[in-house]
C-alpha cells in the first residue's frame, strides 16, 4: 500500500540520519515504530469508563468527564468507527532531553555503586530473569544486611510497564535516600535498622530497553517482550498475576494484540513469576508499593471488583488501606482511592499480593497528574517528582511492624518519652557541646537523634545516649532537642533546650562515645588562612549541619 510504503521509506531515511540500526528483524518484527496518539474520550459515568476499558486499551488517566488513552493509529480509527466522542487527539510528544533517565545498564551501575558505597546496609540480589534473559535485580536495604533478620519486610518495585520510565528514577531516588541518609537522619536510620526494605528498580527490563529508541524517541511500549507467536508481541505484566486471572474480559484482554493482554495463563511470564516467587519466599513481607505512571494516585485493592469490601477482604484490612491511603496522600499530595474506582483490572500485582499473601499492596501512579506530558516528562522533573514520595513511602515502611495499628488494632503505637539531660537550659558553653539524653519506651527505644536548631547533629542507639556537637565555628544561641524512636517507628520529641555557644579553645580530648556511623570527615575546601582570627578551631570538624542538611522532614 502506497502510504505505508512511503512511511516506511521515510522511517528508513530517518533511521539512517539518526544512526539507528534496523536490527528489528532479529529482535522484533516492527520495521517502523507505530504512530501513537493521546486521545481524550468523553466519559462521565463509570459505565462509560468501563465501556472504554472493555476495548482492551490501556487507560492513562481518568478525569470527571473524560478518559485519556494512548492508542495506535489503528486503535484510533476503531474508536472513531465505534462512535466514541473524542474530545482531543494529539500525536504523542517525545521529549529530546532524557539524559538524566537511567537506561537499564545505567540503573545496574547505580545500584552496584550503592552496594559498594554502603556494604553494611545494601546488598544486591538477582530475583529472576526477563524473557530475553536480563537480570531482575533486588536491592535489599537493612542493618546486618547479609542476614534475614526477624524484621518486617517491605517490597517496592518499579517499571512493570515499559514506558513508565519515571518509576525507575523513583526507585533509584529511594535507594539513594535510604542509604545516603543512614547514620545521619534519625528517621531513615531507624527504618533501615528496624525493617528490611527491598527495592526492585526495574521488573520489565526488556520492555524498558525496547521502548527506548535513543535520541529521545520512544515506542510507547507497555508490555513485556513475549513473542506471542502470531505476529504480536508482549503480555501486560499487570494483568498476568494469578489472582482471579482472567476474571472477565473488561479488566484484562484475551487478545494478544491488546495493550492489556493477560497472557496465555496466570504467571505465564518470567517477570511476574519473579515477583511471585520473591513474595512467597519472604513471609515477613507485610506491605508493598508498585510504582507506575501517571495520574498522581494512590490505589489499593481490589481491581477485579467494584465491591469495597468483598468476601476476600476483611473490614479491618479495608480500613487499613483507607487510612494508609489517606496518610500517604497527605504526605505526597496524591489522591487515594480503590483501584477499581479508577477502572477495573484483573490479574494485577496488588490483587495477588493482597489476595494471595495478605500484603498491604498499594500502587502509586506518579507524576504528571493529567495527560500532559503523559509518559515522557522532561528529565528536569525527576528530582522534585521522586523526592516528593520519600515521606509517604517512609510512612508505609514505618507502620510495617503491624499495619493494623493505624486503625488502633494492636501494635506499637506508643511513642517513647525523651529528655535532654545536658546541657541544661540557659547554659553557656564554650567550644564543643557534649549532649546527653534520657529516653524510655514501653517496648524499647531503638534510636536517639540529637538536634540543633531542628537539624540532626548526632545519633545513638544505646544508653547512655550521648553526642558531641563540634560547633566551634558557630557561636550564638541554639535550640537543642532530642527525638527518640522505637521498634514501631513512633517518635518522641523532647522539650527544646536553649543554650548559648561562645568561642573558645575546644577541648581536645572530648570525643563522642558511640555513634551509629562515624560522622563524615569531609574536608572543607577553603582552609582558614594562617593569619586568620585568633584561637579559631584547630580541628576542622564540619558538623552535619553544614555538609548535609536534610532535604525535608
Ligand atoms: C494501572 S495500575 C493498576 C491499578 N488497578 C486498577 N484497577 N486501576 C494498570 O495497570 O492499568 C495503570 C498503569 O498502568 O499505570
Ligand atoms: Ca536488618
Ligand atoms: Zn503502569
Ligand atoms: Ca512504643
Amino acid at each position: 500500500m502506497m502510504p505505508h510504503t512511503r512511511r516506511l521509506a521515510g522511517w528508513l531515511l530517518l533511521s539512517a540520519l539518526l544512526g539507528l540500526s534496523l536490527a528489528a528483524g532479529a529482535r522484533g518484527q516492527e520495521q517502523e515504530p507505530e504512530r501513537f496518539y493521546t486521545v481524550q474520550i468523553s466519559a462521565v459515568t463509570r459505565q462509560q469508563r468501563t465501556a472504554i476499558a472493555r476495548l482492551g486499551l490501556a487507560i492513562d488517566a481518568v478525569s470527571p468527564d473524560a478518559v485519556t488513552v494512548t492508542v495506535s493509529q489503528g486503535e484510533l480509527e476503531r474508536l472513531r468507527r465505534e462512535g466514541f466522542r473524542l474530545l482531543s487527539v494529539q500525536p504523542l510528544q517525545f521529549p529530546i532531553d532524557d539524559q538524566d533517565y537511567h537506561t537499564y545498564a545505567e540503573m545496574v551501575a547505580e545500584i552496584t555503586q550503592a552496594a559498594a558505597d554502603h556494604p553494611e546496609i545494601v546488598q544486591l540480589a538477582v530475583v529472576g530473569r526477563s524473557i530475553e534473559g536480563r537480570n531482575i535485580y533486588a536491592v535489599k536495604i537493612s542493618d546486618n544486611v547479609a542476614s534475614d533478620e526477624a524484621e518486617p519486610e517491605v517490597l517496592l518495585f518499579a517499571l512493570t510497564h515499559a514506558r513508565e520510565h519515571l518509576t525507575v528514577e523513583q526507585a533509584l531516588d529511594l535507594i539513594a535516600y535510604f542509604t545516603d541518609n543512614y547514620g545521619r537522619r534519625g528517621d531513615v536510620t531507624n527504618l533501615v535498622n528496624e525493617r528490611e526494605i527491598w527495592i526492585l528498580p526495574n521488573v520489565n527490563p526488556d520492555g524498558d530497553e525496547y521502548d527506548r529508541l535513543g535520541n529521545g524517541w520512544y515506542r510507547n511500549w507497555r508490555k513485556n517482550r513475549r513473542n506471542n507467536g502470531d505476529g504480536t508481541w508482549g503480555v501486560d505484566l499487570n494483568r498476568n498475576y494469578g489472582y482471579r486471572w482472567g476474571y472477565d474480559n473488561v479488566g484484562s484482554s484475551p487478545y494478544t494484540s491488546s495493550q492489556t493482554y493477560r497472557g496465555p495463563a496466570p504467571f505465564s511470564e518470567p517477570e511476574t513469576q519473579a515477583i511471585r516467587d520473591f513474595a512467597l519466599a519472604h513471609p515477613d513481607l507485610v506491605a508493598s508499593i508498585s510504582f507506575h505512571t501517571y495520574g498522581e494516585l494512590i490505589l489499593w485493592p481490589y481491581g477485579y471488583t467494584y465491591a469495597d469490601v468483598p468476601a476476600d477482604m476483611t473490614a479491618e484490612d479495608h480500613a487499613v488501606f483507607v487510612e494508609m491511603g489517606r496518610r500517604m496522600a497527605a504526605l505526597n499530595g496524591y489522591t487515594a482511592m480503590q483501584a477499581s474506582d479508577l477502572y477495573p483490572t484483573n490479574g494485577d500485582s496488588d490483587d495477588w499480593l493482597y489476595g494471595q499473601r495478605g500484603i498491604f499492596a498499594f500502587t502509586f501512579e506518579l507524576y504528571p497528574p493529567t495527560t500532559s506530558p503523559d509518559f515522557y516528562p522532561d528529565d528536569d522533573v525527576i528530582p522534585a517528582q521522586t523526592s516528593r514520595n520519600r515521606q509517604a513511602v517512609s510512612a508505609l515502611i514505618g507502620v510495617a511492624d503491624n499495619p493494623h495499628k493505624v486503625i488502633g488494632l494492636g501494635g506499637d503505637n506508643t511513642p517513647p518519652t525523651a529528655m535532654l539531660l545536658s546541657p541544661a537550659a540557659g547554659a553557656t558553653i564554650s567550644g564543643e557541646v557534649l549532649l546527653q539524653a534520657m529516653a524510655e519506651d514501653d517496648v524499647g527505644v531503638t534510636l536517639v537523634e540529637f538536634q540543633a536548631d531542628g537539624v540532626p547533629i548526632g545519633l545513638d542507639t544505646s544508653a547512655p545516649y550521648t553526642a558531641a556537637w563540634g560547633i566551634e565555628a558557630m557561636p550564638g544561641p541554639h535550640v537543642l532537642a532530642v527525638r527518640a524512636y522505637d521498634h514501631g517507628h513512633n517518635i518522641g520529641l523532647s522539650a527544646p533546650v536553649a543554650v548559648t555557644v561562645v568561642i573558645s579553645e575546644p577541648t581536645p580530648t572530648a570525643t563522642p562515645t558511640a555513634t551509629v556511623t562515624p560522622s563524615p570527615t569531609a574536608t572543607p575546601t577553603a582552609t582558614p588562612t594562617a593569619t586568620a582570627t585568633p584561637v579559631w578551631p584547630r580541628r576542622l570538624f564540619l558538623p552535619l549541619l553544614v555538609t548535609s542538611p536534610p532535604a525535608d522532614t
